[in-house]
């Protein structure tokens, strides 16, 4: 018996081909529900999740039903649900309480939805539905055998929640395994915010000066990628370290200051307010792109920005021209907010694909082994990471090399070498 609440169940059909696409394009998981699917170590687990209702994450759904278990499901942005997929879970008989654009207090009713279902294992992004257990229904704690957290905000807020003996279940931290923040950062937003400029300007990128703000993992991913198309990429840094990694990398780095001047498109991916301001804006040529795939949207200075224009107008979907009272012209994609999400389509399933395996592996762990857990937060095992690289390898068709007895031995003695 399935409940749901979503925008219009008669998008189900779109919802299903978006779907097929992205198994199509998620191989590990694919090769996980196969696996699991005659074994089912998820039966008798009753699973509520808020997580971005995407093909990507209905992949993952239903992954985790055909594994055995009953899948009880909301968002967990009110502007990330894809109306379409949600309809399409909703029309397979998954309960899902989802919709784009939903309230504040709608969001919390669809959370609260999920709970009916008094689940044995959680699934998070963000701690949205963790925190709802412990501020709302702490009585439901005693059922759960633990949860499963996506992201870097809610494995803080977590850990911090442990730290105060507050937790009530373990949860396992999917975002530290190195098979999703390292790939997921890098190669996923990269891609994603070089797609999500292109959509928004049709620009050719070979050639141009392509400033890059921030050398953390975003930053690495997108200055590579705007490589990769032909752009002379500068990085502009404040953490020496991470300077010198870019400047070793064969990147230019400079001051925002010098950058501006020549840069032709601007991107920020620093985590950091103000990062291109008034007098940047000043000094930048006319033409100059700018946006943000960090993760707020003030590491550009709207206001400033505002107050240098005499006018503005949209110019094309996601890209606002801004006249400044000198006649100079300046391009905002996507109103300074992550350009990877609101000019194009996230990560690629191909990424979202390692990092929903890591979910999997990881709920399938907390079924067997949760009930001797302490309340805590834990990492992802290494046997866990390796798998999935390893399968994400295989069916890349991709061999490796694998050490011998002998060369095992060596590793470990300490004495050879001299
Ligand atoms: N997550 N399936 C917007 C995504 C919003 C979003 C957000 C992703 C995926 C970063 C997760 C308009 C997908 C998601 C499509 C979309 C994320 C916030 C995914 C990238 C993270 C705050 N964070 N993510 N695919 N919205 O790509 O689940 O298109």
């Amino acid at each position: 018996m399935s409940n749901y609440k979503v925008k219009d169940i008669a998008l189900a059909d779109e919802g299903k081909l978006k779907i097929e696409w992205a198994e199509s394009r998620m191989p590990v998981l694919m090769e996980l529900r196969k696996k699991y699917s005659e074994t089912k170590p998820l039966k008798g687990m009753r699973i509520s999740g808020c997580l971005h209702v995407t093909k990507e994450t209905a992949v993952l759904v239903k992954t985790l039903r055909t594994a055995g278990a009953e899948v009880c499901w909301s968002g967990c942005n009110p502007l990330s649900t894809q109306d379409d997929v949600a309809a399409a879970l909703a029309s397979e008989g998954i309960s899902i309480y989802a919709w784009h654009g939903q309230s504040v207090e709608e969001f919390y009713w669809c959370i609260d939805k999920t709970l009916e279902i008094k689940p044995t294992l959680t699934l998070d992004d963000g701690a949205d539905l963790i925190f709802r257990v412990h501020n709302k229904k702490p009585e439901l704690a005693e059922g759960i055998l633990g949860g499963t957290e996506e992201t870097t905000t809610g494995v803080h807020r977590l850990r911090a929640m442990a730290e105060a003996e507050k937790l009530l279940y373990p949860i396992i931290a999917v975002n530290d395994a190195e098979t999703k923040w390292d790939f997921d950062n890098v190669y996923g937003t990269g891609q994603s915010s070089i797609d999500g400029i292109l959509r928004a300007t049709s620009i050719l990128i070979a050639g141009k000066n392509f400033v890059v703000a921030g050398y953390g993992h975003c930053g690495r991913g997108t200055a590579m990628r705007a490589r990769g198309m032909g752009a002379q990429v500068i990085v502009t840094e404040v953490d020496p370290i991470s300077a010198l990694k870019a400047t070793l990398e064969g990147f230019r780095v400079m001051t925002m200051d010098e950058a501006a001047e020549v840069g032709d498109v601007f991107i920020t991916a620093t985590g950091m307010k103000d990062v291109i301001k008034k007098r940047h804006f000043e000094k930048m040529k006319d033409g100059a792109i700018i946006c943000n795939t960090g993760h707020y949207d003030c590491e550009l200075n709207l206001d400033e920005l505002k107050e240098l224009s005499e006018s503005s107008r949209e110019i094309r979907p996601n890209n606002e021209e801004f006249k400044l009272k000198d006649g100079k012209r300046i391009y905002l994609l996507a109103k300074g907010r992550l350009v990877n999400l609101a000019a194009a389509e996230g990560h690629p399933s191909e990424v979202m694909d390692m990092s929903f395996a890591n979910q999997f592996m990881a709920l399938i762990y907390l079924a067997r082994e949760g009930k001797n857990l302490e309340r805590g937060v834990y990492d992802v095992s290494h046997d866990q990471d390796e798998e999935i690289a390893a399968i994400k390898l295989s069916t890349m068709g991709i061999k490796i090399d694998s050490l011998t007895e002998e060369q095992k031995a060596y590793e470990k003695d300490f004495s050879a070498g001299t």
